[in-house]
């Protein structure tokens, strides 16, 4: 997108709507964690004024928040309603492989019309989310894509506890679908889409009391925009970073959030009438993604100017004495187009140390990229050398970030680094939890193009 693109969109943006309250998909009885879920096609109205034909959770845009709690088994019924399968992946959440949602490698596809009953006690609290890990240029470009909340074991003291899941949609200004994906971009920084929600809503303006400690949990659930995010008229703090709680909170000044990847931010509302706005920065320029607004005192707010302190995950503390390294090189290989029987171009593009991802089938799956020891700590040197950004996400487990760029950067713990243009990360983990598990960049197009793998913990 060039800057005249984005200047139109921040035209676009001059009519703040009010956010839609989205419904829980709960289900009534003893467990209080107990939902149905369902993916189906529905319509729904992004651009103000159109109907777009969309891919939805229980029908809805914004898909339902679920909310679990830490250490409380939580259990979704899943029915798929689409005309072809899918799985549901937890993205952040440590729960065992055959919950981890991924086809052939932790289940079996979940076809048209079957449920497939996902449950498991999430062990972290913060915030994560959920998409299908199939066909996900199409399922998750055209809205599966929903948020799911742990709260902490002993509740947190915020006023305001508020999800925004940001995406940018592939429609044009009549709500109608545009390409989601072309492979001029899938081979650079991927496809952008060009309507830019938070919560399925353009620019969304939220109002709170003055005096609110507010707890914003933001999502990046775009399928190629990174996000460099930005707070423009109040003092934000830094709180969690891709769902976990950071020890010192620090003020944001700007944070990228590439897809998949989560921010938390903690702020108390101005006084009454105040307003400020959440924005991305792309060079000199600032565009809105969600507008926020002080509204009169609440007598129930007890604003002592603090925000409440988050308690750190039960992460297991890598073994940095005994570590193993394990050197990962993303590349970009030329322009290379196979074409299958029916004519059909296949393009790979990346390379994790040399291989592009082969796909899956019954019968045929390929070897993991590392093959890594229960328990045993790894240190992963992640080295890009590409111009395009690289969130790398490995499931199942969380990296401590040890190095960001041959600098050693205070440790914070995450599901999924992002490597800038020629960037290097260096993430230490236990590998504690046996499967087989996903280990992609999630540039939708950059993992469908040979940017993905899997390593295997036993
Ligand atoms: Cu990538």
């Amino acid at each position: 997108m060039n800057r005249r693109e984005f200047l139109q969109l921040s035209t676009l943006s001059v009519v703040a709507m009010a956010l839609p309250r989205w419904s829980l998909a709960q289900v009534e009885g003893a467990n209080p964690y107990h939902y149905r879920l369902t993916a189906e096609p529905a319509v729904a109205e992004l651009v103000p004024g159109y109907q777009t034909e969309v891919l939805a959770f229980n029908g809805e845009i914004p898909a339902p928040v679920i909310r679990a709690r830490q250490g409380m088994p939580v259990r979704i019924e899943f029915t798929n309603k689409l005309d072809e399968p899918t799985t549901i992946h937890w993205h952040g959440l440590r729960i065992p492989i055959e919950m981890d949602g991924v086809p052939l490698l932790s289940q079996k596809p979940i076809m048209p019309g079957e449920t497939f009953v996902y449950e498991f006690t999430p062990p972290d609290a913060g915030t994560f989310w959920y998409h299908p890990h199939m066909n996900s240029t199409q399922q998750l470009g055209r809205g599966l894509v929903g948020a799911i909340i742990v709260d902490e074991a002993k509740p947190v003291d915020f006023d305001i506890d508020e999800v925004l899941i940001l995406k940018h949609w592939y429609l044009d200004k009549q709500g109608q679908w545009k390409t989601l994906t072309r492979p001029r971009y899938a081979a650079r920084m991927g496809t952008p889409g060009e309507w830019g929600t938070a919560n399925g809503v353009n620019n969304p303006l939220l109002s709170y009391p003055a005096g609110s400690r507010v707890r914003l949990r933001i999502a990046n659930v775009d399928n190629t925009m990174t996000y460099d995010l930005h707070m423009k008229g109040v003092e934000a703090q830094v709180i969690a970073i891709d769902g976990n709680a950071i020890q010192e909170y620090y003020p944001l000044e700007q944070h990228k959030i590439g897809p998949g990847m989560r921010l938390d931010l903690g702020f108390i509302m101005p006084e009454e009438g105040a307003e400020f706005t959440l924005e991305f920065l792309r060079g000199r320029f600032g565009f809105p993604l969600a507008s926020f607004k002080s509204g009169a005192k609440d007598p129930g707010v007890k604003n002592n100017g603090q925000l409440p302190q988050l308690p750190l995950n039960p992460i297991p503390v890598p073994d940095l004495a005994k570590a193993e390294t394990v050197s990962f090189v993303f590349e970009w290989e030329g322009a290379i187009s196979p074409t299958d029987a029916a004519g059909n171009i296949h393009p790979t593009f990346w390379l994790i140390n040399r291989r592009a991802w082969e796909g899956m089938s019954p019968g045929n799956i390929p070897e993991p990229v590392a093959d890594l020891k229960l328990g045993k700590t790894y240190i992963f040197d992640l080295r890009n050398n590409t111009q395009y950004h690289h969130p790398i996400h490995l499931h199942g487990h969380t990296f401590l970030v040890l190095e960001m760029d041959g600098k050693p950067v205070t440790p914070f713990h995450t599901d999924t680094i992002l490597l800038g243009k020629n960037g290097r990360a260096k993430g230490a983990f236990v590998a504690d939890n046996p499967g087989s598990w996903m280990y992609h960049c999630h540039v939708i197009e950059h993992m469908k193009t040979g940017l993905m793998g899997y390593v295997r913990v036993s």
